[in-house]
């Protein structure tokens, strides 16, 4: 037995050798071929092949890639974070800090995350596609209301989803997928991210009349007018409450007089609300254009971030609502979001969802964070003032009056690209260079600095 194996096996291997040493010619003069045909025509002298830019040689296959730029708002804590002075500050992206110019970690989130630590019976296990259902139940809640009849009629569809961004691509996704019509109106001005989100997630981006630089507010008739021009059923892009980068919110009635033209023309609304409670300190106040127009039965979307009103910004958690006409449909609404969503990244992370159902569904956790939520709004309010007095203090030429008018954490200064640019190398001050400053960043200790800044700008540009 053994023998006849053993001659067995020495067959199968003479054979093996065989067909190795003939794959093994083949190999050589393909290799010869590649090397004699080559566009440099060079393999070495042991027959690598130095041509070959995945064989980890001279020439990459990425060889042809240029830089690509910093991203405009966060490339500015790029530049800032290789500034060495110690007087630098960070006023480009948004995001809160502290008056000793400190992150900011919610009391609540630290609470929440001590009750999900003790909780032994919690699992890190995958979640499911449209993520945690109590998050998202909690989260249409706090957006549309209490006693919301679209909760109520079971007509809302939401999806956990990785932030705001991650919301707004999702449901770009979805509605080019399934919408009949692919146009989304954008406001001019916008966040820098939004047409890139829209273009990627297969729409096509136009925009609308928003900000009037004459007036530092909104252009209301310009606005009406262009949505009145869009072709039926176009999509539009609306910031609930605190318009970034602008911080100019439609008045009550202005935003009843959109309402009423959007749904005079079938247009479908699409809210990304970034900002609820940072506006005004009132979660209810900065959801009142959510609320209208879900009042009067039609459908819209809304793409919700817990990133600032919770302070939880690197834990991506946010949420997609669908409100639709019925039941039935947005039950079909949500399995189709789980088909968008599975092939983009499977299911959202556990962590943040999990701290923000533990706040919204704990009565004291929740009050305390309303509390802490008008903190920083107030705050936020405080530093416009001192902003805006400190200029006055200086006599810096320009009605600033503006800083004071405006909503949410941004400060839509006016300011040109040059004095931006100045400020930055004169005074090591970061901003976007469209001029809007994150009044988050400010504190009291720095905004004689800042005005000082401002003030050289003007006289040295103005
Ligand atoms: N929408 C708006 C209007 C917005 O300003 C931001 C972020 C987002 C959505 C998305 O945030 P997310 O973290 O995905 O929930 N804006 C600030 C940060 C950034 O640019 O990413 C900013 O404008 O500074």
């Amino acid at each position: 037995m053994m023998g006849k194996n053993s001659s067995a096996c020495s067959f199968e291997e003479k054979e093996s050798d065989k067909s190795l040493s003939v794959a093994g010619r083949r190999i050589g003069s393909l290799v010869r071929q590649l090397a004699a045909t080559s566009m440099e025509g060079q393999a070495d002298r042991d027959g690598d092949l130095r041509f070959q830019p995945t064989a980890g040689s001279a020439v990459s296959a990425f060889q042809h890639l240029e830089q690509a730029p910093e991203d405009p708002i966060l490339g500015v804590t790029v530049a800032y974070n290789k500034d060495p002075s110690p007087v630098k500050l960070n006023l480009g992206v948004g995001a809160y800090r502290t008056e000793e110019g400190k992150p900011l970690v919610l009391d609540v989130v630290r609470q929440a995350e001590e009750l999900l630590i003790q909780d032994r019976s919690r699992y890190k296990e995958y979640i499911p596609i449209a993520g945690l259902v109590e998050f998202n139940k909690l989260s249409a809640k706090l957006i549309l209301g209490d006693g919301s009849p679209a909760i109520g009629e079971k007509r809302v569809a939401t999806a956990q989803c990785l932030t705001g961004t991650g919301s707004l691509r999702v449901g770009a996704e979805f509605l080019s997928k399934h919408y009949s019509q692919h146009i989304i109106y954008i406001p001019v001005p916008t966040w820098g991210n939004h047409p890139k989100i829209f273009n990627l997630g297969g729409l096509s981006v136009k925009t609308y009349r928003y900000y009037d630089p004459r007036t530092s507010g909104l252009d209301y008739e310009g606005m009406l007018e262009d949505l009145h021009a869009a072709p039926p059923g176009a999509i539009v892009l609306l910031h609930a409450c605190a318009h970034n980068p602008t911080g100019v919110d439609p008045t009550q009635d202005q935003w009843e007089g959109i309402r009423q033209l959007i749904r005079l023309k079938g247009l479908l609304p699409f809210f990304d609300s970034a900002y609820q409670g940072f506006a005004s300190g009132s979660l209810d106040a900065d959801a009142y254009s959510v609320r209208l127009f879900v009042g009067d039965g039609g459908e819209c979307l809304i793409a919700q971030s817990f990133a600032k009103n919770m302070g939880l910004y690197g834990e991506r958690v946010g949420a997609l609502s669908i409100v639709c006409r019925s039941a039935t449909v947005a039950t079909r609404v949500e399995s189709q979001l789980k088909l968008v969503i599975r092939p983009m990244y499977s299911s959202p992370p556990i962590h943040g969802a999990s701290i923000v159902a533990t706040i919204l569904s704990d009565r004291n956790l929740y009050y305390n964070w309303t509390v802490e939520l008008k903190n920083m709004a107030d705050r936020i309010i405080s530093m416009r003032h001192q902003l805006y007095d400190a200029l006055k203090a200086r006599g810096t030429p320009g009605d600033w009056s503006h800083i004071i008018k405006q909503i949410g954490m941004f400060t839509f200064t006016g300011l040109n690209k040059d004095q931006v640019s100045f400020m930055t190398a004169e005074y090591h001050i970061y901003l976007t260079s469209d001029g809007r400053i994150s009044m988050a960043g400010l504190s009291s200790k720095t905004v004689p600095h800042l005005a000082d800044a401002i003030h050289a700008a003007v006289l040295r540009l103005g």
